[in-house]
C-alpha cells in the first residue's frame, strides 16, 4: 500500500453513497438496489407503513412494504423529517437480519453434560425463577444483577427496569449505553441540570461553522452527514479527530491531534477567545455561572504549551479560534472520541463551556451537541430504570420515589433509594462473588466490554447466566446457561427516541420465528413466573405502557404528556420531547424542529449553566518502548452494526465491510517493521493479543493504529479504564505492539 491510498472503508464510501444517492423516492416501492438479503425480495405489495430503522440514532424512518400485512421489502421514508427519503446501507437492509438461519426458536437450556439444549417456555421460566431466587435466597438480594441496552423499545427498557428493580427486588442493572452515552449525560447534568442534548437536525444545515470532536458522522451516522452536505451556507467544517477519517476527508479543517489531548487543545482554545476578548459577556453574565474561574483555570493554556501537548500548531489553534469568532451560528458535535475516555465528562464539558461563552447555544445552527450511538439511547437514558429513575427522575430523591409509585400504584418501598452500581463495578462484583446471577438483554459484552480475556472469564465465573437475544450464536449467549430467544427489530410495537429527541415508532411487521417472544412479552411471562404479576397488571401492551410513560415525565423536562397516542407520532413525523399539551395546541409545522434553551434558562436551580473544569489527567497507559503505538478503536465501515450479529447476516452489508480483523497503520511505521500490505501481524497488548491484517495507510498517524470495533478480537486488547464521574470505558486508548507474524505465533 502507497502514501496516500485509501482506506478501505474509503474506497467503499463512494459505492454505497453512489449507490445512495439513487436510492430515493422514485425508488419508493421497489425493491432494494443493494439487491437482496437472504431471500429474494418480491414485488408486489398490498400497502405499506413507516417505523423507525433499528440500527442508530440517527433514526431515519423506513417505509416497509407489506404483502398480507408481512413485511417483504423496505426503502427510506420521503416525507420524514429526518431523512426525507435516504437511508444507508443497513438501513436497507434491515430485514436480513429477521431471515438468518440462526434466529433463536425456542428457550434453550444447559444440561448436566454442559450443552445447551432446547426446552419449552415453562421450563425455561422455571429455571429462571428457580435459580435466580435461590441464589438472592442464599446470597441476599442483590446477587443478582441484569445488563441491557439501548436498542429495546421505551415500553420494554421500562418494563425491565421495573420489573427487575421492583418486582424482583434488584438493585444492580446497567446498560450497554454506559459503553456509549454516560459520559454525555453526566457533562449535561452536571452543566445543564439536566441530561438535555438541546439540538435539532436542522441546525446541521443551519449553522456556518461545525465543529466535530472525536466523531466519524460519514461512517457512524451516514444519514447525519447527509444532512451536512445539504447546508447551503457553505458551512467551515472543523474535524478534531487523531485520524484522518472519512468525515476528516471531507472536512474544510483538519485537527490532528494527539489522542486524548482534546481537553488541552479545547483549554487553549479558550484561553484563545478570552484573550481576544471573543467572547458574548452578555449571555454569559445572564446565564451562566463559574466563568471567572473558568478563565482564570484556562490561562495557564498558553499557545506553545497547548501546542507542545496536542500536536498542533499554534498557528492552527488561533485560526480555529478565529473562525469560531467569525462564524454566525457555529454548533459544536461529539461523539464516542469525547465519550469513551478517562476525563470524557471534562471534554465533553469543555466543549459545552466553548458554546456557553460565545453565545453558541439556543440559536437555529448552534449548540453543545452530543450525537447519540444505538436507535433507542435516547430512550434508555429516560427509561430504563438504570442510572435514572423512571422518567429521569432520581432514585436517590423522596419526592421522586413517592411520584413513581404513585403513578404506577406500587408499594413506595419497592423503589429501591440508590443508585445501581455502573457496569463495571457490576462486573467487579461478579469477580469478587458479591453477584451470582446475570441477566443480559439485547447486548453482547462478551464482544464489546473492554479487556475481554478478564471479562469472559468473569461471565464464566457466575452461578447463573441468562441471555436473551434474537440469536443463540452471539459469543455471550454461547456462555448462558439459559437462553431466552427475543423477537427483532419488526417483529414488535414500540417507540425508540433518536439523537435530537425525536420519539418515533417502531411496528410488527413480521412474526418472530418459533416459539421467540418479544422482550415486552417475555418481560411478561416472567412477572407471571415470578409471582409479580399483580404490580404490572396494567402493563398489558406496550400502548398501555407508553400511557404511563407518559405520566411518568409530567413536570420533568423531557415531558411528553402532549402526544395524545402512537398515531400522534406517525401523523407528525415523530414529536421531540418536551412536548406538553400546550405544545400540542401549537400546529405541527412549528413544532416540527425544536432546539432547547431558546430563552437561555437551563434546568439547574437557579436557571443558569455552570462551567466546569478541571487539570488533564495523565494517559493511564503511556507507550513504551515494548508497546511504542497508540490503539484507537471504533466504527469501521458504514455497513458494519457493533459486533455484527445482525449485519453479518446480510451478503450485501458483509461485502460493503471487511470481512476479517485488519489493523490500520501509517507506512513509515509499517516500513520500519518490514510489514508489507495484506502481511499478517499480530498485535499485542499487556493483556492479549490478535492476528490481523495490515493495511497501510497514512489516514493513521506514525505511532498510532487503529483497528475496528466489529471483531471478537479487538477488545482483547483493550485497557479496563474509566472516566471518574461517567464510569465510561476508555476503548480509544492503550498501548500495543505491531509485528510481523512468524511461523511459530499463535493465537
Ligand atoms: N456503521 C455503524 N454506525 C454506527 C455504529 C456502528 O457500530 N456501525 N454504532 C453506533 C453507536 S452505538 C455509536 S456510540 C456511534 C459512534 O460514532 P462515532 O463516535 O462517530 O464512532 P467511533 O468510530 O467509535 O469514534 C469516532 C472517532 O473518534 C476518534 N478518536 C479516537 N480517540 C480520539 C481522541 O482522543 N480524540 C478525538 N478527538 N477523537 C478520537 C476515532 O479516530 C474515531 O474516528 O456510532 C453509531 N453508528
Ligand atoms: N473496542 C471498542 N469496543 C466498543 C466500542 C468501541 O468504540 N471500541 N464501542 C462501545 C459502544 S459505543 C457500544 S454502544 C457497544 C455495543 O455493544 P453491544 O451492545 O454488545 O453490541 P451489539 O452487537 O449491538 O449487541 C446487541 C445484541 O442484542 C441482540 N439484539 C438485537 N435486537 C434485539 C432485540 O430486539 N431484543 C433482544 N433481546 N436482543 C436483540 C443482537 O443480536 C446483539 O447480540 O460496544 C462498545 N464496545
Ligand atoms: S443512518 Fe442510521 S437510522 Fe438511518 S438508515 Fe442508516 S442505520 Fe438506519
Ligand atoms: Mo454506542
Amino acid at each position: 500500500m502507497f502514501h496516500g491510498e485509501k482506506t478501505l472503508a474509503q474506497k467503499l464510501l463512494p459505492v454505497w453513497m453512489d449507490l445512495g444517492g439513487k436510492l430515493t423516492a422514485d425508488l419508493v416501492q421497489q425493491p432494494s438496489p443493494f439487491g437482496i438479503g437472504n431471500v429474494p425480495r418480491r414485488m408486489a405489495v398490498d400497502a405499506t407503513t413507516d417505523m423507525i430503522c433499528g440500527y442508530c440514532a440517527t433514526g431515519c424512518s423506513l417505509k416497509v412494504h407489506l404483502q398480507a400485512g408481512e413485511a417483504v421489502n423496505l426503502s427510506p421514508s420521503f416525507h420524514y423529517p429526518v431523512n426525507r427519503g435516504m437511508a444507508c446501507p443497513k438501513g436497507w437492509e434491515a430485514l436480513s437480519a429477521l431471515e438468518a438461519t440462526d434466529r433463536g426458536t425456542t428457550p434453550l437450556m444447559r444440561d448436566a453434560s454442559g450443552t445447551l439444549k432446547p426446552v419449552s417456555w415453562s421450563t425455561a421460566l422455571d429455571e429462571f425463577v428457580g435459580r435466580f431466587k435461590s441464589i438472592q435466597q442464599k446470597y441476599g438480594q442483590e446477587s443478582i444483577a441484569f445488563l441491557s441496552t439501548g436498542q429495546i423499545a421505551c415500553e420494554e427498557m421500562a418494563f425491565l427496569g421495573a420489573l427487575a428493580k421492583f418486582g424482583m427486588g434488584m438493585i444492580h442493572g446497567d446498560g450497554n449505553t454506559r459503553q456509549c452515552m454516560a459520559t454525555a449525560v453526566t457533562a449535561y447534568k452536571q452543566s445543564f441540570g439536566f441530561d438535555a442534548p438541546p439540538y435539532t437536525y436542522q441546525d446541521l444545515e443551519e449553522s456556518d461553522v461545525l465543529v466535530f470532536v472525536g466523531s466519524n458522522l460519514c461512517v457512524a451516522h451516514p444519514i447525519m452527514w447527509q444532512r451536512v452536505l445539504a447546508n447551503p451556507h457553505h458551512p467551515e467544517i472543523i474535524v478534531i479527530d487523531p485520524r484522518m477519517t472519512e468525515t476528516a476527508m471531507a472536512a474544510t479543517e483538519h485537527v490532528a491531534l494527539k489522542p486524548k489531548s482534546d481537553l488541552v487543545l479545547l483549554y487553549g482554545l479558550a484561553n484563545r477567545l478570552i484573550t481576544h476578548r471573543w467572547i458574548e459577556r452578555e449571555f454569559i453574565d445572564k446565564n451562566t455561572e463559574a466563568f471567572e474561574a473558568f478563565a482564570e483555570h484556562v490561562q495557564a493554556y498558553s499557545p506553545d504549551f497547548v501546542s507542545e501537548r496536542t500536536g498542533v500548531t499554534t498557528e492552527q489553534l488561533e485560526r480555529l479560534a478565529q473562525k469560531i469568532q467569525k462564524g454566525k451560528r457555529v454548533s459544536f458535535w461529539w461523539t464516542m472520541g469525547v465519550n469513551q475516555s478517562y476525563e470524557g465528562t471534562r471534554t465533553a464539558q469543555a466543549i459545552i463551556n466553548l458554546a456557553l461563552m460565545t453565545g453558541n447555544i439556543g440559536r437555529p445552527g448552534t449548540g453543545a451537541n452530543s450525537i447519540t450511538g444505538q436507535c433507542n439511547a435516547m430512550g434508555s437514558r429516560l427509561f430504563s430504570n438504570t442510572t435514572n429513575l423512571l422518567g429521569g427522575h432520581d432514585f436517590k430523591n423522596e419526592t421522586h420515589r413517592r411520584k413513581v409509585a404513585t403513578i404506577l400504584g406500587i408499594p413506595y418501598e419497592a423503589i429501591p433509594d440508590r443508585d445501581s452500581l455502573p457496569y463495571h463495578q457490576i462486573i467487579e462484583s461478579i469477580l469478587k462473588g458479591k453477584i451470582r446471577g446475570l441477566w443480559v438483554i439485547c447486548t453482547n459484552p462478551a464482544h464489546s466490554w473492554i479487556n475481554q480475556s478478564v471479562c469472559r472469564e468473569i461471565l464464566k465465573h457466575l452461578d447463573f447466566l441468562v441471555v436473551q437475544d434474537m440469536y443463540p450464536t452471539t459469543d455471550t449467549a454461547k456462555l448462558a446457561d439459559l437462553y431466552l430467544p427475543a423477537a427483532g427489530w419488526g417483529e414488535k410495537d414500540g417507540t425508540f427516541i433518536n439523537s435530537e429527541r425525536r420519539i418515533g415508532l417502531i411496528k410488527k411487521v413480521g412474526k418472530a420465528p418459533g416459539q421467540a417472544l418479544a422482550d415486552f412479552h417475555i418481560f411478561r411471562a416472567v412477572a407471571e413466573a415470578w409471582g409479580c404479576s399483580e404490580m404490572f397488571h396494567d402493563w398489558t401492551s406496550p400502548k398501555a405502557v407508553f400511557e404511563k410513560l407518559k405520566q411518568l415525565t409530567e413536570g420533568q423536562p423531557c415531558e411528553i404528556s402532549g402526544i395524545r397516542d402512537y398515531q400522534m407520532i406517525d401523523d407528525r413525523g415523530g414529536i421531540q420531547w418536551p412536548f406538553t399539551e400546550k405544545d400540542a395546541l401549537r400546529p405541527s409545522e412549528e413544532s416540527d424542529h425544536r432546539r432547547l434553551f431558546q430563552d437561555g434558562k437551563f434546568f439547574t436551580p437557579n436557571g443558569r449553566a455552570i462551567f466546569h473544569f478541571e487539570s488533564p489527567r495523565t494517559m493511564p497507559e503511556s507507550p513504551t518502548k515494548r508497546f511504542p503505538f497508540t490503539l484507537l478503536t471504533g466504527r469501521g465501515s458504514a455497513a458494519q452494526w457493533h459486533t455484527q450479529t445482525r449485519t453479518s447476516k446480510s451478503p450485501i452489508l458483509q461485502k460493503l465491510g471487511a470481512e476479517n480483523i485488519f489493523v490500520e497503520i501509517n507506512p513509515r511505521d509499517a516500513r520500519g517493521r518490514d510489514i508489507k500490505p495484506n502481511m499478517e501481524v499480530i498485535v499485542e497488548s499487556q493483556r492479549g493479543k490478535l492476528r490481523a491484517k495490515a493495511f497501510l495507510s497514512p489516514t493513521v498517524q506514525p505511532g498510532q493504529v487503529f483497528i475496528p470495533m466489529h471483531y471478537e478480537e479487538t477488545n482483547r486488547l483493550t485497557l479496563s479504564h474509566f472516566d471518574p464521574y461517567s464510569h465510561q470505558p476508555s476503548y480509544k486508548n492503550c498501548s500495543v505492539d505491531v509485528r510481523l507474524a512468524e511461523a511459530w505465533d499463535v493465537e
